[in-house]
């Protein structure tokens, strides 16, 4: 049943069609059913005094039913709300900004490549608003009745809401605490990136783009959500003209191809003795975008549950960027290959934030310049002095760092949508006000609730839950610096070798470590796991904070000696509940009476009638 689901959802996302579409549903209600009963069989033990922990383990998991607990009609129209929202950021198009008339231009790779290499202001805002219109601003009507219908289930799971629903996977009390307290520990060091990289951003851009001590604008940060900031590396590198690990155009010169970044990553995984893929992998995977079809770009991995296909869809560029997003892939092909023999109720992660963390942490090592000079992808000659040191932490720390925030925000405000405490009628402000408050960045747009900007981002629109991604990036330095001391290329006493220049290529011992635990796939709470390749039983941001040591040290002086104020202050959130009177699209004429949200319920005064805006706009998108 999870292969059939599987084929069936490989073939929609990799042609968007109607008729992929429609059996893609039927297979979903096929499996559905299964799953239910399944289910009823599972539950009609009474499991919970069982003294086998395996076994009881083994019923707690499969005693959660998840989305197929409602009743078919619902569960038809929870499906079809986020295929439709899947299949508007998937097929999204926009104009060019030098060609008004070509409007053609994808998020992958034409958005993409804009958002990244860009550096003109107004062309930049130009398709930072166009990609917000055509994907989240087209799917608010569908998020509505995703969050509704999803809660349902939730509730019928014996969950509160959808967010404790997600929750349940990392199997901890204490787990929203510990997510706070590692971002508390995190902050510092992300407030004084922020004020170098504004300031750069202020030199570049110049001080009325970019005022001193407000939020940077959300689209100079190289990627259209400034998530990671890793392609702004020009505009802020510590020392131009030293060094730079970007190695794009070396493998453009050598002739690089989506396969070899394939094989090469592959290569890496084996020669630490780690598991080969097998000829379906080969034969199976899209690394390509297809020409001619419609088709999720967003990179994924996928285990299609029968022990031998195993498939990455990836539209591959040939840039260092999605070298390392290969690696990221194939981490979680690793994972699927190392348990594809467990029962397949443990064929997961030990929690999803440890599924995320594999790739990234090999990928740790292949960016070291020691691994790109044996890989013939840097000259021999690149120096590793303390400015060109700097130079590749910084580079490093504006993917690593600048993710912390948004990757918090991402579920922090579907926790809030899913509990009840923001309503639709505040989804966008909601949105940017923890953009502000977390990431200090602010809409180059004023924003308003006929917007839908976290739609704009794919996990949103894919219902993917996000704080996996945070864990991950917390995690992944953990693993990275036990891997290293094993390999015995890290000692913290020995200044000649740093943490961030350990490459554990080859290292049998190493890999043995990492695969004894992906081998455990779900089978144990994930301690038990983490503690299987770093002694500790715990999330701990403190290999993160060593592994960037010299560059916060350098920061904090820079941002000292320059007289760069650290932090942001407010000024007033860029988005209103109305839209503003200056906006492209036509708006109905203001309605000021008193609306009630449900007929029967209490009746609530907003101001300008947000409620009849809201809905009018909502019907406007359907009807569109
Ligand atoms: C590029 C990457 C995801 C991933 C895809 C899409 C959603 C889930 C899977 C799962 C894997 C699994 C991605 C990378 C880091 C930050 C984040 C982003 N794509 N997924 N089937 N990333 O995690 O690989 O492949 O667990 O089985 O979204 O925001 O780009
Ligand atoms: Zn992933």
């Amino acid at each position: 049943m999870c292969y059939k689901s599987n084929i069936a959802e490989w073939q929609f996302a990799s042609d968007i069609t109607d008729e992929n579409e429609r059996l893609k549903l039927e297979q979903s209600l096929v499996a559905a059913r299964f799953e239910k009963e399944a289910w009823k069989n599972i539950t009609s033990f009474n499991w919970q005094p069982f003294t086998d922990p395996d076994l009881k383990r083994k019923f707690k998991l499969l005693s959660v039913l998840g989305p197929s607990a409602l009743p078919e009609d619902k569960l038809t129209q929870y499906r079809k709300s986020i295929d439709a929202m899947e299949k508007i950021y998937s097929t999204a198009k926009i104009c060019s900004f030098a060609n008004p008339g070509d409007c053609g231009m994808n998020l992958d790779p034409e958005i993409t490549e804009k958002m990244s290499k860009s550096r003109n202001f107004d062309e930049l805002k130009h398709v930072w608003q166009q990609w917000h219109e055509q994907s989240g601003g087209k799917m608010r009507h569908h998020y509505e009745k995703f969050v509704q219908l999803s809660n349902e289930a939730a509730q019928m799971n014996n969950f509160s809401d959808t967010g404790a629903y997600w929750l349940r996977n990392y199997e901890s009390d204490t787990f929203k605490e510990d997510i706070e307290g590692l971002w508390q520990t995190i902050k510092p060091f992300y407030l004084q990136l922020h004020a170098y990289v504004r300031a750069k951003l202020r030199a570049h851009y110049g001080e009325d783009k970019v005022p001193k001590d407000q939020p940077i604008p959300a689209h100079l940060l190289g990627n259209m959500w400034a998530q990671s900031w890793g392609n702004i590396d020009d505009l802020v590198t510590p020392y131009p003209g030293k060094s730079s690990i970007d190695v794009t155009p070396e493998m453009l010169k050598q002739g690089y191809t989506p396969k070899k970044m394939f094989e090469m990553s592959e290569e890496f995984f084996t020669s630490m003795g780690l598991l080969p893929t097998p000829p379906e992998f080969w034969s199976g995977s899209i690394i390509e975008k297809l020409v001619g079809k419609e088709m999720v770009c967003h990179a994924s991995a996928w285990d299609f549950c029968n022990g031998k296909d195993f498939r990455i869809k990836q539209c591959t560029k040939v840039n260092m960027e999605d070298f390392i997003v290969v690696h990221h892939e194939m981490g979680h092909i690793q994972y699927f290959l190392q348990y594809k023999n467990l029962p397949l109720v443990y064929r997961e992660g030990a929690n999803s934030g440890f599924h995320e963390a594999v790739g990234d942490s090999l990928a740790l090592s292949v960016q070291t310049t020691k691994h790109l000079k044996e890989i013939g992808l840097l000259d021999k000659s690149t120096p590793t002095d303390h400015e060109a040191t700097i130079n590749y932490l910084l580079a490093t720390a504006l993917d690593k760092i600048a993710f912390f925030p948004f990757a918090y925000i991402m579920d922090k405000w579907r926790w809030d949508v899913f509990d009840g405490s923001v309503t639709s009628a505040d989804y966008n402000c909601h949105w940017w006000k923890l953009r502000e408050e977390y990431q200090g960045i602010r809409s180059p747009v004023t924003r308003s609730e006929v917007d839908f900007d976290p739609g704009a981002k794919y996990h949103i629109a894919a219902n993917v839950e996000y704080i996996r991604y945070f864990v991950s990036f917390v995690i992944q330095f953990q693993f990275y610096k036990s891997l290293c001391v094993t390999a015995g290329q890290y000692d913290p006493h020995n200044p000649s070798q740093p943490l961030h220049e350990c490459d554990f290529y080859r290292n049998k011992e190493a890999g043995a470590k990492l695969g004894a635990m992906l081998a455990m796939g779900s089978s144990r709470p994930w301690p038990e796991a983490m503690r299987a390749v770093t002694g500790q039983d715990r999330m701990d941001a403190n290999a993160f904070r060593e592994y960037f040591k010299p560059l916060e040290v350098w920061l904090i002086a820079k941002n000292k000696e320059l007289g760069e104020p650290v932090g942001w202050n407010s000024g007033g959130l860029n988005c209103q509940k109305n839209p503003p009177p200056t906006s492209t699209t036509q708006h109905p004429p203001p309605v000021t009476q008193p609306v009630g949200p449900k007929s029967g319920g209490p009746t609530v005064f907003l101001p300008h009638g947000a409620w009849i805006l809201v809905a009018f706009y909502s019907l406007l998108n359907l009807v569109v």
